[in-house]
């Protein structure tokens, strides 16, 4: 085997402690430049004559990526790589391949719900055996190899065949392609009642899931038209595409306007639903009702119970912090722990692994258990599924119901995008330096009665991880979280969380942007939002 080395150049753009590296796509085009971040991995994570998962979202670059890390993988000793064919798995489902296979770590090749193509993004993320993304001290150990490369290492060979399922040799490396789907779906069939899923759809019931041309298309078909019998054309969008059909692969009520419309128009099916670019991110809704990520937590945690794998009840519920605290209420009533945790999904992985939590979710559109370490989006359409035929109710019904019982958390996300650098860290320096000063300034009627930066220590491995985010305490019931984004491409994002409990919303059903306006303002004017980025409003509401 021939083996060539190629000069390496400075990986600019990974942060220490992200999980992974996500960059225009030009960018990873550059002559070593994926090299440089894949030998780092190989280098820190040492799979010598050890077992590596690979696939991605088949966002534009997936196949040439794909190719280069087989071949680095076969120079670098890796014993045996399991792909999904043509080189395409979702995360969550990477994740499930990963723990079914007891392989040694994983490379996902995605921007997640960033756009694709030769000017969108692209990315990789590398998870470790218990199939979640790489914890701190890995990636920490990746940065550090980043800086002391001494060499590349890439076998000189043709291309694998991707398309063909089954074993084949790569210079003194297996390359075993897999069906993309089977691992993941075998695993959704022992968690959920298929039977009864099935008798709600030859019952008339009436669902769209959207794919957005990204990753879901064939998992999704797989399951509600092949499996579960749901008619074909249930699925939209279905076909994967390089760059999503030129459209960002974000399920929300921004990017899926033609699904909202459709669902709170006169036609609207029983129930819709939307995945992400890779699949792990969903948006549930129902005839004439939009659901919030942090309600669907909620609401899963209430009714887990009815699906088969979580017949035995839930050991605890996990959330980010920037996510709703409604969550926090059913674990009370469940008598079991709840967490709150940094945002990224990696902040989970210890407590899944340690049987501590359950049920996850983060308010970005982020669902999922314990049966994989990743977020996953038809995990949680599923789990709904489940629950509407369990109940035999609407989404609607089920979530009024929800509030009745429990209490409503409105909760908004507003959205700076694409700010200056500059002035994103200006303005959260600007608030950090006066949180000691900020109980009891008023603004908006309100008066702040608690402000903090949060810090999270874990209770697994007491690792800790400080300036996750600004909270701003309106007392008990209203809160607002500042804090940047920490996946974006291009400047800066300010992600600002606005929410406020109401404990009697038969009361007044309200539009959460009405019943949110005083904290909204409140925030608005104690960070200074609009002097520090002179934006007079958020670029995505959801
Ligand atoms: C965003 C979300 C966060 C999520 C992360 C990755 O991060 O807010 O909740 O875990 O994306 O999601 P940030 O730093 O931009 O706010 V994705 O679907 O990569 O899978
Ligand atoms: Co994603």
């Amino acid at each position: 085997m021939t083996i060539k080395t190629i000069p390496t150049r400075p990986i600019e753009g990974q942060k220490p402690g992200t999980s992974g590296l996500r960059k225009k796509t030009r960018d990873f085009m550059v002559r070593g430049y994926l090299e440089n971040f894949v030998q780092a991995i190989l280098d820190a994570a040492d799979l010598t004559g050890k077992t590596l998962v690979l696939g991605g979202d088949g966002r534009f670059f997936n196949a040439e990526a794909a190719q280069t890390i087989l071949k680095m993988a076969a120079a670098n000793g890796v014993a045996r790589v399991i792909v999904g064919q043509g080189g395409i798995l979702s995360t969550p489902a990477a994740s499930a391949v990963i723990r079914a296979r007891q392989a040694a770590g994983g490379i996902v090749l995605s921007a997640s719900h960033n756009p694709g193509g030769p000017e969108g993004d692209f990315g990789v993320k590398y998870n470790t055996a218990n199939g979640g993304p790489a914890p701190e001290a890995v990636t920490g150990a990746i940065y550090q190899a980043s800086l002391h490369i001494a060499e590349i290492r890439k076998l000189e060979a043709p291309d694998a065949d991707l398309s063909r399922l089954g074993a084949q040799a790569l210079g003194p490396m297996t390359v075993e392609v897999i069906d993309p789907t089977a691992d993941w779906v075998a695993l959704m069939e022992r968690l959920f009642d298929f039977d009864a899923i099935r008798a709600l759809f030859a019952g008339g019931f009436t669902m769209r899931f959207d794919a957005m041309h990204a990753v879901t298309g064939p998992y999704a078909k797989a399951i509600f038209e092949d499996r579960l019998g749901a008619p074909p054309g249930t699925v939209i969008n279905a076909e994967p595409q390089p760059d999503f059909g030129g459209h960002h692969p974000d399920p929300n009520p921004a990017h899926c306007a033609d699904l909202m419309a459709l669902m709170m128009g006169e036609n609207a099916p029983d129930f819709a639903a939307a995945a992400d670019g890779d699949g792990d991110r969903n948006m549930i809704l129902g005839r004439g009702i939009y659901v919030s990520p942090s309600d669907s937590l909620a609401v899963i945690a209430a009714n887990a119970h009815l699906a088969p794998g979580y017949s035995e009840g839930i050991a605890g519920i996990a959330r980010s912090m920037p996510t709703s605290r409604a969550a926090d209420r059913m674990a009370a009533g469940l008598g079991i722990p709840a967490f709150e945790t940094p945002t990224g999904w990696k902040f989970f992985g210890n407590l899944l692994d340690a049987g501590m939590a359950t049920i996850c979710g983060e308010e970005s559109f982020g669902t999922g258990s314990n049966h994989v370490r990743e977020k996953d989006g038809l995990w949680a359409v599923l789990m709904w599924l489940n629950v509407l035929a369990a109940r035999g109710e609407s989404v609607a019904g089920i979530l009024r119901a929800h509030w009745a019982k429990h209490g409503r958390d409105y909760y908004s996300r507003h959205d700076y995008e694409g700010i200056a650098t500059e002035a994103a860290e200006a303005l959260m320096t600007a608030l950090r330096g006066r949180l000691t000063g900020l109980p009891g300034v008023e603004a908006a009627g309100l008066t702040i009665t608690a402000a903090d930066d949060f810090a999270y220590q874990d209770p697994v491995d007491g690792s800790v991880a400080e300036l996750q985010g600004i909270r701003l305490m309106f007392g008990e019931e209203a809160r607002a979280v500042l804090r940047l984004s920490g996946t974006g491409t291009e400047g800066a994002t300010l992600r600002v969380y606005l929410e406020r409990f109401e404990p009697d919303p038969g009361a007044h059903a309200l539009d959460p942007q009405a019943a949110l306006s005083d904290v909204i303002a409140a925030t608005r004017e104690i960070a200074g939002i609009e002097r520090h980025t002179g934006r007079a409003g958020p670029d995505v509401i959801t």
